[in-house]
């Protein structure tokens, strides 16, 4: 019956379910939810986890009594209902300090108010027991291209990223931080766009190690790439630390549909292959119901999230276990792939001595076709 179970390792941002639907066109629709009534009700639905930037959690502005007081009272909801919070964030995008953006503002006051913030908000995620930090920089980018010098932008992000690592291992933290990317939106040009300049970015830091990715399904598809394909690479690289599930329907604006709305098939071979590669992370949701639901649409599409991810988990589950997928797969070469092109020790010289038939070769197709079909009977469910 596809019932959740904190076993599943589901989790939720304090920001998805709060959405109260304001956009570039329209206010508010949605009332303030209570950060203690969102563990609450996650909880019932069978989720395992909440997340939150620090203004979700204690709006700006608050005193110092008053920060202590949500703090005691929102970890007194987690105790009580079993909730955990595996990651935390910041909010470097809301307030309008950062409309040049936070790690990356041409301003220089800025980007040490942005440290300064993470960095308090670090010491609330190790004594939440969060073990990943997550870092969106949505403001960190451009619109003119005269007005930011992208070299010494990515300078000063490596210096925020080695401040910050060294500031965990000073107070000894066991937390690594996730770097979220994503082509435009709220900025015009988002520094690190994509899945592959994000990994090609953390190969430069003092610490590589304890900086990885925090993908989105949707932000990837934005930029018209397959988020499988990209999820496939961070993983290959070790470096999928964290994932934020949700859906969109081709390049255009940040949809955060429900998961399993939107691309279909990329949900269905997403699933596939996290529940195949062995990553153990949360399951994340980062999704923004439609402004047309009131609050019962939101935990109606809160609840399908996880729905779709176990129905999808089932029949990618089915569809590997078929012995006609195995045959197609075979006979589609799947596996030959997996066979190193040379053989161990084999000299050079042997590689550039062998011949191959083109003739027969050229003639070889690959029934990729079949094994498609395969996949897309079992998704539609007549296998
Ligand atoms: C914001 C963004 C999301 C990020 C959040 C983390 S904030 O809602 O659109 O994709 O995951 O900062
Ligand atoms: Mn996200
Ligand atoms: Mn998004
Ligand atoms: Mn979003």
């Amino acid at each position: 019956n596809y019932q959740p179970t904190p076993e599943d390792r589901f989790s939720f941002g304090l920001w998805t379910v709060g959405w109260r639907g304001h956009n570039t066109f329209g206010e508010a629709v949605r009332p303030a939810l209570d950060p203690v009534d969102a563990v609450w009700k996650l909880s019932e639905l069978g989720a395992y986890g909440i997340t939150f930037h620090d203004d979700d959690l204690v709006p700006h502005g608050s005193s110092a009594a008053e920060r202590d007081a949500i703090i005691k009272r929102f970890t007194g909801a987690l105790e009580d209902s079993g909730l955990s919070v595996p990651m935390v964030t910041t909010n470097l995008f809301s307030h309008p300090v950062f409309r040049d953006g936070g790690f990356t503002s041409n301003s220089r006051d800025v980007r040490r108010y942005a440290l300064r913030k993470v960095m308090r908000n670090i010491d609330l995620a190790a004594e939440l027991g969060a073990r990943t930090y997550v870092c969106w920089g949505g403001m960190d980018g451009a619109e003119y291209e005269s007005a930011k010098d992208v070299a010494a932008a990515l300078d000063r992000l490596r210096e925020a990223f080695n401040v910050l690592c060294e500031y965990v291992r000073a107070k000894g933290y066991d937390l690594r931080f996730a770097i979220e990317p994503k082509p435009n939106e709220p900025r015009g040009d988002v520094l690190l766009p994509t899945i592959g300049h994000a990994i090609a970015f953390i190969n430069e830091l003092e610490h590589p190690e304890m900086v990885g990715l925090n993908p989105e399904v949707g932000h990837e598809q934005m930029a018209g790439l397959s988020f499988t394909q990209g999820v496939a690479q961070a993983l290959w690289h070790g470096k999928l630390f964290h994932i934020d599930l949700n859906g969109q329907r081709g390049v255009k604006y940040d949809q955060d549909l429900r998961f399993g709305a939107g691309d279909v098939r990329d949900a269905f071979f997403l699933v596939n292959l996290l529940e195949s590669s062995g990553y153990d992370g949360p399951r994340h949701f980062d999704f923004k119901t439609p402004r047309t639901e009131d609050m019962d649409g939101v935990w109606e599409a809160a609840r399908n999230c996880m729905r779709n991810y176990l129905i999808m988990k089932e029949k990618a589950a089915a569809f590997r276990a078929d012995p006609e997928v195995r045959a197609a797969m075979e006979a589609s070469r799947v596996f030959e792939l997996q066979q190193p092109t040379l053989d161990e020790g084999e000299s050079l010289e042997d590689l550039l001595a062998e011949d191959i038939d083109l003739d027969a070769v050229t003639q070889r197709g690959y029934h990729f076709e079949r094994l498609d079909q395969l996949a897309l009977d079992h998704l539609l469910g007549v296998r």
